[in-house]
């Protein structure tokens, strides 16, 4: 037998997790159980194993079929040496095998690393590097990009990487397995004995937007996750006849687990792949499946609504559909105002971050409150402060920074002991970085944020890490990355350089970024060449003013 390159994470010291404490307290209050997320899947394949639980185009699964093809991969997996507590990232569109992956090593204990389809070297050499990945999944090409290019870079820098699995042609890639090879290397129902997991141990990794230069990973345990998926199906109303379109990308915290794919699997519902959320393409889903509950981001509601507006009389495709979730960034309130009466459902926001707490307004609140608010916590274990720049508590009402703490939200970063202080208060406390304004209900407003970030409609950059890349480009002194509004993805990245010469065009930089490895949606949007940056009273970027400069 192959010995694991990497321990168990029980034994390691890699992230903080929770005090006994509040870890007892959790348990009692019933929000945590002796559960491992596999058993998510074996219990549905139980309790009612034919009913659909995927489907990907013409391809379905029942629950029994998908719990016999999970274990087929981890099969698979094992053989070829992966096991308890490794970590393999996972880069793969909307596909079935998404899931079948992502339940193959959690069959086996072993943990996905959620990278998104936007990331390119840059990224996935930072997570191959911080979590000594022994595993790569991805496609062969999605979205005019071939993976199996971006597979072989990495291959050449990182040691530990030993398998690369190609959903799809592995063109040849030297050391690939093709995912069909992995899982048909098995026999079906012929998953390992299982190395079971502790429910407190790490089951997935999910990557922060990040404010300090490089992504950050989270760590998310069996049981916390487990919580977080029940949780969020409960306030969002889920149940076994709930079809839940997967539109955004499902290493998404939010598809995921808000409820998404792994609550409506809890629910014993249906999970349906769109490989992409335009209105061409999962309009006719919606009505194909029957689809009652489905997730976007800010960005793509106007576009829905002008598309169904546009649709002949009498056109029901979204008749089905009676919950559409908003969140990822701010949704604007005239744009909530127009869903239910242009799309037929109901409005959901939520305001969540991979961090852990999830807001979401509730089916029965008042449609001002659904409108104009991101919701209150899912669970009566989230706690939440709004606190001014002291970190003393501000009044019910006053603008303040978001500090949180529960039974799913981290104490700290994966890896990153250094960020305790910055991140976290002394008592335990997240510090969200998000501007916030409490309703006396509990209901949230976010009304913007302290984090040195950009949110362009839902995918966040870090100002940070692009300043960091940005200096490299001849010439370029000095690089300040904010954020511009914009109609259409609520902001846009502006670059103040300084340079030697002329500045670079957005298109060049994008090449030159691009040759960096990094992903295109980091690119500034707009360039701005300055002499110098204003700066503030202590010698700081004033990005206040830079922000003031680009509107
Ligand atoms: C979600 O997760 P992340 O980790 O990509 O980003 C979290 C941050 C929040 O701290 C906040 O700044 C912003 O994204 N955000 C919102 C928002 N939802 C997220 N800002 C305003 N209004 C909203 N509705 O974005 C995420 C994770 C799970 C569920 C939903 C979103």
């Amino acid at each position: 037998m192959t010995k694991s390159a990497n321990p168990p994470e029980a034994s390691a010291p890699d992230w903080p997790g929770w005090p006994e404490e509040a870890r007892e307290r959790y348990r009692a209050a019933g929000f945590w159980r002796e559960e491992v997320l596999a058993d998510v899947l074996a219990r549905q394949a139980q309790r009612r194993p034919d009913a659909v639980a995927l489907v990907d185009g013409d391809r379905r699964w029942t629950y029994a079929e998908l719990a016999s093809e999970a274990g087929a991969v981890a099969a698979g997996l094992h053989r070829r040496g992966v096991r308890r507590g490794d970590r393999v990232v996972v880069q793969l569109p909307n596909r079935a095998e998404f899931l079948l992956l992502w339940f193959g090593l959690q069959y086996l204990g072993a943990v996905p690393v959620h990278a998104m389809p936007g990331h390119r070297g840059h990224e996935i050499s930072h997570l191959l590097r911080t979590t000594g990945a022994v595993g790569y999944a991805v496609a062969d090409r999605h979205a005019r990009f071939d993976y199996r290019t971006l597979a072989a870079s990495v291959l050449e820098e990182h040691e530990e990487l030993r398998h690369v699995i190609v959903v799809g042609d592995t063109g040849g890639l030297e050391g690939a397995v093709g995912f069909g090879e992995l899982r048909a290397d098995a026999p079906a129902n012929s998953a390992p004995a299982p190395d079971r997991p502790d429910p407190g141990d790490i089951a997935l990794l999910l990557l922060s937007g990040g404010t300090t230069g490089t992504p950050k990973l989270i760590a998310r345990t069996h049981q916390d996750y487990g919580y977080n998926a029940r949780a969020a199906a409960a306030a969002c109303g889920l149940t076994a006849d709930s079809v839940y379109l997967a539109a955004l990308p499902a290493a998404f915290n939010f598809t995921m687990c808000c409820p998404g794919i792994l609550g409506t699997l809890t629910a014993g519902g249906t999970v349906v792949m769109a490989p992409s959320p335009a209105p061409e393409t999962a309009f006719p889903l919606i009505a194909r499946e029957g689809v009652t509950v489905t997730a976007l981001s800010p960005p793509m509601v106007p576009v829905w609504l002008e598309a169904y507006a546009d649709r002949a009389p009498g056109t029901a495709e979204l008749e089905s559909l009676s919950v559409l979730q908003v969140g990822g960034a701010r949704l604007a309130d005239d744009l909530a105002r127009r869903v239910r009466p242009t799309l037929g459902c109901g409005l959901q926001q939520v305001f969540g971050m991979a961090e852990g707490l999830i807001n979401v307004t509730r089916l029965d609140d008042p449609e001002e409150l659904v409108c104009t608010t991101q919701g209150r916590p899912i669970s009566p274990g989230d706690e939440v402060r709004v606190v001014d720049g002291a970190g003393a508590p501000v009044p019910v009402g006053a603008v303040g920074e978001l500090l949180t703490r529960g039974p799913y939200t981290l104490r700290g970063y994966y890896r990153s002991p250094e960020l305790a202080t910055t991140h976290f208060t002394p008592d335990g406390f997240y510090r969200t970085g998000d501007l916030v304004r409490l309703r006396p209900s509990g209901h949230i407003d976010v009304v913007g944020r302290v984090k040195d970030q950009i949110n362009r409609g839902g995918e966040k950059i870090d100002a940070t890490e692009v300043e960091g890349q940005l200096l490299a480009y001849p010439g370029v002194s000095a690089a300040a990355l904010v954020a511009a509004p914009d109609p259409d993805l609520g902001e846009r990245s502006v670059a103040f350089l300084v340079c030697a010469g002329a500045p670079p065009t957005v298109r060049e930089l994008a090449a030159f970024l691009r040759g960096r490895g990094l992903a295109g949606y980091k690119s500034p949007d707009r360039i701005e060449a300055v002499d110098a940056f204003p700066l503030t009273a202590v010698g700081k970027v004033d990005k206040n003013a830079l922000r003031e400069r680009s509107r």
